[in-house]
């Protein structure tokens, strides 16, 4: 049936009123409609869509939140690559910024600047064709990153159109998605509730959100966007003119900037900020300070690894006292015992803290902690709390050294401290704390991606028995597990298929999974390609271990220890009985020339491989690596600080590859 005009004029009109309101309420913070009205003409819209599909256009408020979870995100290009900024960590860092560009400028030794608050999220940038959203993409390593535009969607401070009369073709939009601090806290809490690993902080919780599979989570979420960057045919003159254009077009955009004419302005603002930040809904952790000018930007450009014309000028870490009320310690999963303080809870840098790593017996001793003790504690960046130093003038009387634990918390085996090595262990492979944490390494994503089987459930299984080693998993059945706390058949049911389906995982993730010391996700794919099979593996000499490239000696050490260990032998052959992948299905990479006639250049840090392994890999899958580019190159492999051979490749078009491309396109 198709709409009659009066129809469609209706849902023109229920359209227009809801993104209104939307933008009054989520990006001018000023309501103009109540819940409940808003709610009733959303249903009236989403009726007439529901009836006549052929009303729903991709920019409807309807249309904020998909039904269909991503299976995964793909990796692309940016159109313009996305700068790290230079830091500066106080005011005489920042005159020399000031006089190193004026130096530069063949012509301008002044400047207007503007000052922004540096948001603690996560850069993402976002593509409008002719006024419609399309695209947005998470910074990734600055020259691809992750196409996320389901989740960005969700974002109610970003328009799905602008507000624009006659909007460009194309036109870019940066900024940083970030969680409000009370939602952080809030879903920290939960996380804490059902025994999920807590965000470090408001930055990692806003990049795993836009990671998010399922947009319908992401949307619960609530992550907001401050737009900073305009990137169009149409850009104006200058930044504080871009930001006023960015916010009439339907942009939130952070109100306290301000337009500095000198370094001092500049200091005062940066002073300012340094306690009034503490007051903002949201995290910050520096200012953001641009030269004003685009066309002295453009004269400036950039260097290998920063524009000249912007500067972060941070602040310092933030610091705390509290007290220690007890240190417990904690056994990971290859049996290293980590001792942690838990303290008094005290705001710092916005959240809640009240457990910090001491890191090892090494650092309490140096450091003197006890318990009861007055400490000062730190939190930079993303790292977890630490504890910088005692306030021994605080130190209640008859306190005592603190003694790491002779016996493991959890088996009561007694703790091992090898020589020459900071870490103390548990040497037991049956202590339910090593059992816990290798059963939900196995599970992990790189793994063996069993969905469903995290810390909580597993804590679960072991408790009642029903898991003693990985291989129970395998014998698990439905009515088992909708027995247990909180499951229904439901979820029971989808778990023994996520567990199922693992078994069709290949030789390198099951590899990962048993969790060998040093055998990462990337070392397990290379000796599954030299190895392809268990047995050739468990029978190698360390000599041949080490002969594989890549694989070095402590490596191959432990990998040729690790099938020595009978536990560990029965285990592989209790996976086997199962039905798990133990050797390749597939040809190893070495005879598949996928790559052949084709010639790369690799420049900048990959995140896994290094420079030579990446080589190797190229030329076994028949590809050529040379030192420049040219014409002739195929592919620039890119990562971190790539330089001038990136500017290079841009100029002339070549295709670039993240580390993750290159994996993909080896196959
Ligand atoms: C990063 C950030 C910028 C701004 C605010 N917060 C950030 N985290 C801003 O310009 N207002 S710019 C930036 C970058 O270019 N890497």
């Amino acid at each position: 049936m198709t709409p009659t005009p009066e129809i469609q004029q209706r849902a023109n009109q229920l359209r227009e009123q809801l993104q209104k309101a939307s933008y009054a309420y989520y990006v001018l913070d000023n309501p103009i409609m109540e819940d409940a009205v808003y709610d009733q003409l959303y249903r009236e819209l989403q009726e007439l869509e529901n009836q006549y599909p052929e009303l729903i256009s991709p920019d409807s408020p309807t249309q904020r939140v998909g039904d269909q979870p991503a299976s995964q995100f793909l990796s692309v290009r940016h159109n313009i690559p996305l700068y790290t900024l230079e830091n500066a960590f106080n005011m005489a860092e920042f005159a020399q910024w000031q006089e190193r560009w004026r130096r530069q400028s063949p012509t301008q030794k002044d400047a207007d600047y503007v000052c922004e608050l540096k948001i603690d999220g996560s850069a993402m940038a976002l593509t409008y064709k002719n006024g419609v959203l399309v695209r947005g993409v998470t910074r990734g390593d600055g020259i691809t990153g992750e196409d996320v535009t389901q989740n960005v969607r969700t974002i109610r401070s970003i328009p799905l159109r602008l507000n624009l009369d006659n909007p460009p073709p194309v036109l870019e939009v940066r900024g940083e998605a970030f969680l409000p601090l009370d939602t952080f806290n809030q879903i920290n809490q939960e996380r804490e509730q059902s025994g999920e690993a807590l965000f470090a902080n408001p930055r990692n919780a806003a990049a795993g959100t836009l990671r998010q599979l399922d947009p319908k989570i992401v949307d619960k979420r609530r992550l907001q966007f401050f737009a900073y960057t305009l990137h169009s045919n149409q850009t104006p003159k200058t930044q504080w003119e871009s930001l006023e254009s960015l916010q009439q077009m339907g942009f939130l955009v952070n109100p306290n900037r301000k337009l500095c004419p000198s370094l001092d302005a500049v200091q005062e603002y940066y002073q300012n900020w340094e306690t009034e930040r503490r007051n903002l809904p949201y995290m910050t952790d520096g200012v953001v300070v641009k030269i004003n000018d685009f066309a002295l930007q453009e004269q400036l450009g950039f260097t290998q690894k920063f524009p000249r014309w912007a500067v972060a000028l941070k602040y310092p870490a933030e610091e705390a006292p509290t007290v220690v009320l007890e240190i417990s310690v904690n056994v990971g999963r290859t049996g290293a015992v980590t001792p942690l303080a838990m303290m008094k809870p005290v705001l710092l840098a916005g959240t809640t803290v009240q457990k910090a790593t001491l890191h090892n017996s090494d650092r309490i001793t140096e450091l003197d902690i006890r318990i009861g003790d007055t400490v000062i504690i730190r939190k930079a960046g993303e790292i977890i709390p630490e504890v910088l130093r005692v306030i021994p003038e605080l130190r209640p009387p008859n306190s005592q050294p603190y003694q790491m634990p002779l016996q493991c918390p959890e088996c009561r085996s007694t703790l091992v401290r090898p020589k020459g090595e900071a870490v103390t262990r548990c040497m037991n492979s049956s202590c339910p704390a090593i059992l816990r944490g290798s059963v939900v390494h196995f599970c992990t994503r790189d793994a063996l991606d069993i969905r469903g089987l995290g810390e909580r459930i597993v804590i679960l299984l072991i408790d009642n028995g029903l898991v003693k080693s990985i291989a129970d998993l395998y014998s698990l059945t439905v009515e088992q597990i909708a027995a247990l706390e909180r499951m229904g058949q439901k979820s029971a049911e989808n778990l023994i298929n996520a567990i199922n389906e693992s078994k069709n995982q290949p030789w390198s993730r099951v590899l990962y999974g048993l969790g060998i010391r040093y055998v990462g996700s990337v070392n397990a794919k290379i000796l599954t390609d030299s190895f392809p099979s268990v047995e050739q593996l468990s029978q190698a000499s360390v000599t041949q271990l080490e002969s594989v490239y890549g694989i070095g000696s402590e490596i191959a050490q432990s990998v040729y220890d690790w099938f020595r260990v009978p536990a560990n032998q029965t285990l592989i052959q209790q996976l086997q009985a199962v039905g798990l992948q133990f050797k390749n299905t597939t040809k190893p990479a070495t005879t598949q020339q996928t790559l052949a006639g084709k010639t790369f250049v690799i420049t900048g840090t990959l995140p896994t491989l290094k420079r030579n392994e990446a080589k190797e890999l190229i030329e076994k899958a028949g590809g050529k690596v040379t030192g420049s580019v040219s014409a002739k190159t195929d592919y620039l492999v890119a990562g971190e600080e790539a330089g001038s051979k990136l500017d290079k490749a841009i100029e002339l078009g070549i295709t670039q590859l993240n580390e993750t491309d290159l994996l993909k396109l080896i196959g």
